[in-house]
């Protein structure tokens, strides 16, 4: 006896959509060439703003949500071999208590690369554990020194800091928000306002601002057997929809990524990912300082948004 018309609708609807997504929402080739292609493009990067030699990319986030291990895998990438030199780890240590600055050097000659990294303190969504949101306003200000040591129970105000009147160089140039996609729907209401508060204000100072999704690995099946699906894994694209309502940037800046963390071995998909990302970093904060230049202003940028900055990008 065959099945019902009813029983077959009913089937029809309960059809799970495929995991992969007939398109990729993004085109990225997985090549030895588009690897050395990306790490030449980055190499020859310098900025066009006056008085500043290299951009400062804040890594913000949740702790533990892979803001060091971003770092570490870049550092990695052009070291030649993974190499952890921010901590990175399951625990909170002292050391990230500290706003550190990195520097990537170029594995042959020793170069510096043209940008640096501030890794803080992880922010968490109650107050007496993570990093204070005046304190996260004060670093993209540029008024917190390297070295400086956050107490989560007291933001200190800026004129007890060191530096006074910060140049354009001291700085936050772009913001990167870390997120751990496999925590992405459990964030608190709590983090979700700390987020909106520091965009708000990366917003009015007109600093672009990206997510990195991390841990995309270990958030889809799919995607840790096979790097190369990630953007076509339906899940790790509706977290990537999701984090972009959450945090207020368009889906253009997400940038999922796998941080290196236990391997030996440098692999070249997880190489491109990282590459891609920071790619995408030093094209932002060059938006912004053409902004700045445009508008013949070097202290502060009037109100710009991240859409218009990304537009501006994909046009280039
Ligand atoms: N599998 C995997 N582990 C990661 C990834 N990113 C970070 N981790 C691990 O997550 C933990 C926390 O990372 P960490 O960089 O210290 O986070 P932070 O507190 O934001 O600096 C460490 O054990 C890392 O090795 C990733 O993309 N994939
Ligand atoms: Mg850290």
């Amino acid at each position: 006896m065959g099945a019902s018309p009813l029983k077959a609708i009913k089937k029809e609807e309960i059809k799970q959509p495929s995991l992969l997504l007939n398109k990729p929402w993004r085109e990225l080739k997985f090549t030895e060439e588009v690897r050395t292609e990306l790490i030449e493009d980055i190499k020859k990067y310098t900025t066009k703003a006056d008085g500043v030699e290299q951009p400062r990319i804040l890594l913000t986030g949740q702790i533990k949500a892979g803001k060091s291990s971003f770092f570490n895998s870049v550092n990695s990438v052009f070291k030649g071999f993974p190499i952890f030199q921010a901590t990175a780890c399951e625990k909170e240590t002292s050391m990230s208590k500290y706003c550190r600055t990195y520097a990537v050097y170029e594995s042959k000659d020793g170069k510096t690369l043209p940008f640096t990294f501030c890794d803080i303190m992880g922010l968490e969504p109650y107050n007496d554990k993570g990093i204070l949101v005046k304190d996260i306003i004060n670093v993209i200000r540029g008024y917190i020194p390297d070295n400086y040591k956050f107490d989560p129970n007291e933001a200190k105000e800026v004129f007890e800091t060191c530096t006074e009147q910060p140049s354009l160089a001291d700085k936050v140039h772009c913001i990167v928000y870390v997120i751990d996609a496999s925590v992405v729907n459990l964030l608190d209401k709590e983090l979700q306002n700390k987020f909106d508060e520091i965009h708000e204000e990366a917003h009015r100072l007109g600093i672009p601002q990206l997510v990195l999704l991390a841990k995309v690995d270990l958030t889809c099946n799919i995607v840790k057997d096979d790097l190369t699906k990630v953007y076509q894994s339906r899940y790790i694209h509706e977290k990537a929809i999701k984090v972009s309502h959450m945090v207020g940037v368009p889906v253009s800046c997400i940038l999922p990524v796998r941080n290196y963390s236990s391997e030996t071995d440098l692999d070249m998909k997880v190489d491109i990912l990282i590459l891609k990302a920071l790619q995408q970093i030093l094209r932002q904060s060059e938006a912004f300082f053409d902004e700045i230049k445009q508008r013949g202003k070097s202290k502060e940028a009037p109100p710009l948004t991240c859409e218009g900055i990304s537009s501006r990008i994909s046009n280039s």
